[in-house]
């Protein structure tokens, strides 16, 4: 039997904020809300979702016996800054998927020597088959805001959420987070592209997240991404629960880091290798050159004054095919087929 106390001893001295366990089970009405987003098509080109749709439903199908489920969280530090181009805090530094697989191996293999090999402790973040927020829910973490994030009462919702999940039962497990968003509606009312269809539902298609970060090759003529470079962050700065002035200790990017004053200029001018070297430790690699002035050019597009026309036409020569279509797209030249 898991000492859940000892465990989130454990979990916590390795620099995470929040610890909670829950049962590996998915309400039906959970599972029924999951359904239907994606009946309505709202996870728009993020096939890989839809693949593992019984994992995610049936967490024993994803870990053979599980009996527990152990959230953990670390929280990063959020600042709004008055560039001409925005990035979401989340990426201000290192990739947390690298810093997360670490610790949580880390600890894994501590649990492993405690309660034996014949356990399983397999640390999960982000990419895993696992609705991450409705276990975070569940374990007491935070409630899901209509905004879709999980918030903590008492630190608001700038964190990453991991799991460790196991074969071996739990001494304890939390009860779930009651909703506190109350009458509240800022979230929904800020955001720029109107993405929620309904409190708590978010259409993909129209997040300017979902467009800046995972759809790949040309965004649709109508896309605004309001001066967002990567991911969004208007929905949580909005919320009440988001105070700049708590702070933690052990936070993610406590200091300047490389996006903080990022121009658009430097963007329209990096190179392959520059690209490669400057986001060589940053989750942004993983949209690439192409992605990242992809997102630039359409930034231009809807704001011409912020850098002059020439870093787009340098592009016209590019080395990538898909760029010097973009650049000619946001100049709108006739641009022909891609
Ligand atoms: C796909 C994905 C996205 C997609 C889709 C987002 C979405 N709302 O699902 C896009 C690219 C848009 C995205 C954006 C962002 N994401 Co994201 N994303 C994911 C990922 C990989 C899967 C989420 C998923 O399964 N979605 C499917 C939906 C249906 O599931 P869900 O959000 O859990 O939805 C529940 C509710 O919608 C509810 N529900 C549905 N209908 C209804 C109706 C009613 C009436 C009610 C009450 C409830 C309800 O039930 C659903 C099932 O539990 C998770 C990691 C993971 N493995 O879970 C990270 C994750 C959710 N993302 C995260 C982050 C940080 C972000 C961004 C803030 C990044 C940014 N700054 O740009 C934005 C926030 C956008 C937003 N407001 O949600 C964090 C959230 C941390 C937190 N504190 O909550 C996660 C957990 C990653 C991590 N490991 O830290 N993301
Ligand atoms: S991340 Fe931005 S675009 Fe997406 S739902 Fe939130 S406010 Fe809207
Ligand atoms: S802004 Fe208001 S409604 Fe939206 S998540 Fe925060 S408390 Fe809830």
């Amino acid at each position: 039997m898991l000492n859940a106390k000892n465990c989130q001893e454990i979990i916590l001295s390795h620099g995470f904020h929040l610890v909670g366990f829950t049962r590996p089970e998915i309400s039906e009405e959970t599972s029924n809300h999951f359904l239907s987003w994606l009946e309505n098509g709202y996870d728009a080109d993020m096939a890989w979702i839809r693949k593992r749709t019984d994992e995610r439903i049936f967490p024993e199908k994803y870990l053979d016996g599980i009996q527990t489920v152990i959230v953990i969280a670390k929280y990063y530090k959020n600042i709004k800054l008055s560039n001409e181009i925005k990035f979401s805090s989340y990426i201000r530094g290192q990739d947390y998927h690298d810093l997360f697989k670490k610790e949580l191996k880390k600890i894994s293999l501590e649990l492993n020597k405690t309660y034996g090999e014949d356990y399983t402790f397999r640390g999960c973040v982000d990419t895993s088959p696992i609705l991450e927020r409705a276990f975070a829910q569940q374990a007491g973490v935070g409630w899901q805001g209509k905004n879709g994030m999980i918030i903590n009462e008492k630190h608001g919702s700038y964190f990453f959420i991991g799991e460790i999940v196991t074969d071996i039962a739990s001494d304890f497990y939390n009860t779930a987070s009651p909703d506190r968003c109350g009458t509240c509606t800022r979230c929904l009312d800020a955001c720029p592209t109107d993405a929620f269809v309904k409190p708590y539902v978010l259409d993909s298609n129209k997040c300017i997240s979902y467009q800046t970060i995972e759809a790949r090759g040309a965004l649709g003529d109508n896309v605004e991404l309001s001066d967002w470079a990567y991911g969004c962050d208007i929905c949580q700065e909005v919320c009440p629960w988001n105070n700049e002035n708590d702070l933690l200790q052990n936070m993610l990017y406590e200091g300047e880091h490389f996006t903080d004053n990022l121009s658009l200029a430097e963007i329209l001018q990096l190179d392959e290798e520059g690209f490669r070297t400057k986001f060589k430790k940053s989750a942004i690699k993983r949209i690439k050159r192409e992605g990242l002035i992809r997102n630039a050019l359409i930034i231009w597009q809807e704001n011409r004054s912020l850098v002059d026309a020439n870093y787009v036409k340098r592009l016209f020569n590019d080395e990538n095919k898909n760029i010097q279509f973009y650049a000619r797209k946001a100049l709108e030249l006739d641009v022909g087929d891609n």
